[in-house]
């Protein structure tokens, strides 16, 4: 545009001084009309050019602010695409979190029968340890004795039942269990047992039973005996494996005494392993 410019005001410059050096003749006079004319649509046109120039540069401006606000706006629906980005990631950890959480009680919840587990192995593991020292020890240790539970008349029942002898007094190496009246044998041997049995009232059968596993080994007996309180008592060698039970149960149909003074006892010991 500027060049244009120039450019024009030079032509104008040499052709007002070739107009005035040729003054005189008339053919000259005409070439200077002519060459006036052209001048002057010359800069009728490089007036329209400006104009046309000014318009495109308004243009121009108005386009890029238009531009400039198309730009920001696009910025701003980034950022709020962005936002929603932001949100949606955090909606999606939150559900990762619970499931997290969640996983972790799974696991809580997992762990803890693995406790019980190992509690109990650990408990089992200090059975056999404890075993172990009594067995290495020079002479294994097992003797018990316990009496019955200071009921007074039990019986007559109408099925065998289990005697329970609460009442420990001795009970060496526990392989007595008093919650259920059955002892159980530590170590294959052969080992001593002596039970009784008493009863006062008259007219009331009295009869216990000695059992190894589930075989009756022998039966105690007595009635009135004329003045109505009978006993009777004997003894076992049994020689029993290792995990073998021996117990003491009320026959059917009979009944049996016991009280403070401890009328019914239930012993026995290891006389030596195998
Ligand atoms: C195992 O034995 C140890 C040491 O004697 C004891 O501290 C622990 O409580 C025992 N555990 C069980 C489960 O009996
Ligand atoms: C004693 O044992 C007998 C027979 O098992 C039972 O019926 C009775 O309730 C027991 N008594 C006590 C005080 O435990
Ligand atoms: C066994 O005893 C119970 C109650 O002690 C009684 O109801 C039942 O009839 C008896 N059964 C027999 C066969 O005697
Ligand atoms: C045995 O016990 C005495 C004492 O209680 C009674 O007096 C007797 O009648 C009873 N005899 C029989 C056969 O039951």
């Amino acid at each position: 545009m500027r060049r244009a410019a120039v450019f024009l005001a030079l032509l104008l410059c040499l052709l007002w001084t070739g107009a005035r050096g040729e003054d005189q003749s008339s053919s000259e006079t005409q070439v200077s009309i002519d060459v006036w004319a052209e001048l002057k649509e010359l800069r009728d046109l490089a007036i329209e050019h400006r104009i046309k120039i000014q318009r495109l540069e308004q243009d121009n401006t108005a386009t890029q602010v238009r531009l400039t606000a198309s730009e920001s706006k696009n910025a701003e629906s980034r950022m709020s695409s962005s936002e929603k980005d932001v949100g949606e990631f955090k909606r999606a950890n939150t559900v990762l979190e619970n499931r997290v959480s969640s996983r972790g009680k799974e696991v809580e919840q997992l762990q803890r029968p693995n406790a019980e587990h190992m509690a109990r192995v650990t408990a089992s593991e200090n059975k056999s340890t404890a075993f172990e020292s009594r067995m290495s020890s020079s002479r294994l240790q097992v003797a018990f004795s316990a009496g019955f539970n200071d009921s007074g008349a039990v019986g007559p029942f109408n099925t065998t039942i289990t005697l329970k002898y609460s009442k420990v007094f001795t009970n060496v190496g526990q392989d007595y269990s008093p919650t259920t009246g059955i002892f159980t044998a530590p170590v294959r041997g052969v080992y001593y047992f002596r039970f009784n049995v008493w009863e006062n009232r008259g007219s009331v059968h009295t009869s216990v039973e000695l059992h190894h596993n589930d075989q009756m080994k022998m039966r105690l007996y007595d009635y009135n005996d004329s003045v109505g309180y009978v006993s009777a008592s004997n003894s076992m060698v049994l020689q029993l494996e290792r995990g073998d039970v021996v117990y003491v149960v009320l026959s059917s149909g009979y009944g049996v005494y016991d009280d403070s003074f401890n009328r019914m006892i239930f012993s026995g010991f290891l006389l030596f392993p195998q």
